[in-house]
């Protein structure tokens, strides 16, 4: 019998020839913020995924937070993107790229024109970056205008048109680890006293509207969103309810037909524990295909698929490490290590010199 975990499958209208998911990996290699030659050859290597959810790609200048990571908001960045779906796609894979806004983890000395980064107030989160040549500590962002909410939402709807344009097949809104959206749901980041903070409903709005901005080009059926509902990534901290908060944000997601939800179990990158339940209860909610991700193995994928718990489960480092990460899962074949020394930033080393079976 061949098992779900290897079997074809659908998020929303994506089909999928497997149920094994790359994750979206930070990897630095763009230095002039377009998709290079070297990041076709990385995502061709690793098109036996049934999907490829690329790194974080800011949708426009204020929306970056590291150096060396691509956008997707400018033409030259949609013919870069074009090339890599092009090699994707021919290798049978499917492709969508996650769209990312970072708020408050930025320096002006990373953004384009040296702008103050924004958030939804004026709370610096003591979390670090890279800026190119160090690790410098974030700055206290300004807090949004509601003009500045307006231009950010029709920001997410250019980069979702520049994703189509590009020929990918959907797009993922980043909403997990502390970044813009992440920032706007939880109390720890968000003091605003207008409709975009205090309750629970106001929190979740900038969220509400990011998804439907984006649905409002591709349609429901081709939007995932990553969540972290436990994650401190990036200091944001723990909401006060998080329970609460994450029910909403996920009624506001099942309100729309969405193609997944993907969420990051516990700790991102790192542990899996959380309060007794409280994930379960957060996934069971959860109404769309639901994507699963955080330190899962062979064991635990091929469970999770076929007892029905996830409907997909995304790898992170070990496919940084196995481009033939699904060839190698079906032949319980031995996995590559992984060198951590080289995840962000550099050249082939580290990045599509990992040997595939052969
Ligand atoms: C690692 C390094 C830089 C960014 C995330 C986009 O945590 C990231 C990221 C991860 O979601």
């Amino acid at each position: 019998m061949t098992e779900p975990l290897f079997s074809p499958g659908r998020l929303g209208e994506i089909e999928i020839a497997n149920r094994l998911v790359m994750a979206p990996l930070t990897r630095n290699r763009a230095p002039d913020r377009v998709p290079t030659e070297l990041m076709i050859e990385y995502y061709r290597q690793r098109a036996g995924a049934g999907l490829i959810i690329t790194e974080g790609t800011q949708i426009s200048p204020i929306a970056q937070g590291y150096a060396w990571t691509p956008g997707i908001h400018t033409a030259a960045q949609v013919e870069g993107w074009r090339k890599i779906v092009d090699a994707v796609h021919a290798e049978g894979g499917k492709i969508v790229p996650q769209i990312w806004h970072v708020g408050r983890i930025s320096h002006p000395s990373i953004i384009e024109g040296g702008l103050t980064p924004v958030a939804p107030s004026a709370l610096s989160a003591g979390a670090k970056t890279f800026d190119g040549s160090a690790f410098v500590e974030t700055v206290q962002p300004r807090a949004m205008t509601e003009e500045d909410i307006a231009q950010t939402l029709a920001d997410y709807a250019h980069a979702a048109t520049c994703a189509r344009d590009a020929g990918f097949d959907g797009v993922e809104i980043h909403a997990a680890n502390g970044y813009l959206i992440d920032q706007f749901l939880r109390d720890t980041a968000n003091q605003r006293t207008d409709g975009y903070g205090g309750a629970i409903e106001n929190r979740v709005r900038f969220l509400a509207e990011v998804v439907d901005a984006v649905v409002g080009v591709w349609g429901p059926g081709r939007v995932g969103v990553r969540i972290s509902p436990f994650s401190n990534a990036n200091n944001v901290g723990l909401d006060s309810d998080t329970p609460a908060l994450f029910a909403a944000a996920i009624d506001v997601l099942n309100a729309r037909p969405l193609a997944f939800v993907h969420m990051v179990e516990g700790a991102t990158g790192g542990p899996r524990d959380w309060a007794p339940g409280a994930l379960e209860a957060l996934r069971d909610r959860i109404t769309a295909p639901y994507l699963a991700n955080n330190g899962y193995d062979r064991a635990m994928a091929l469970e999770a698929v076929a007892r029905g718990t996830a409907d997909a489960v995304a790898f992170g480092r070990p496919f940084i490490a196995n481009p033939d990460l699904p060839a190698r899962l079906k032949r319980d074949a031995p996995l590559n290590a992984l060198r951590a020394e080289l995840l962000y930033g550099g050249g082939a080393e580290g990045y599509t010199d990992y040997p595939a079976l052969p």
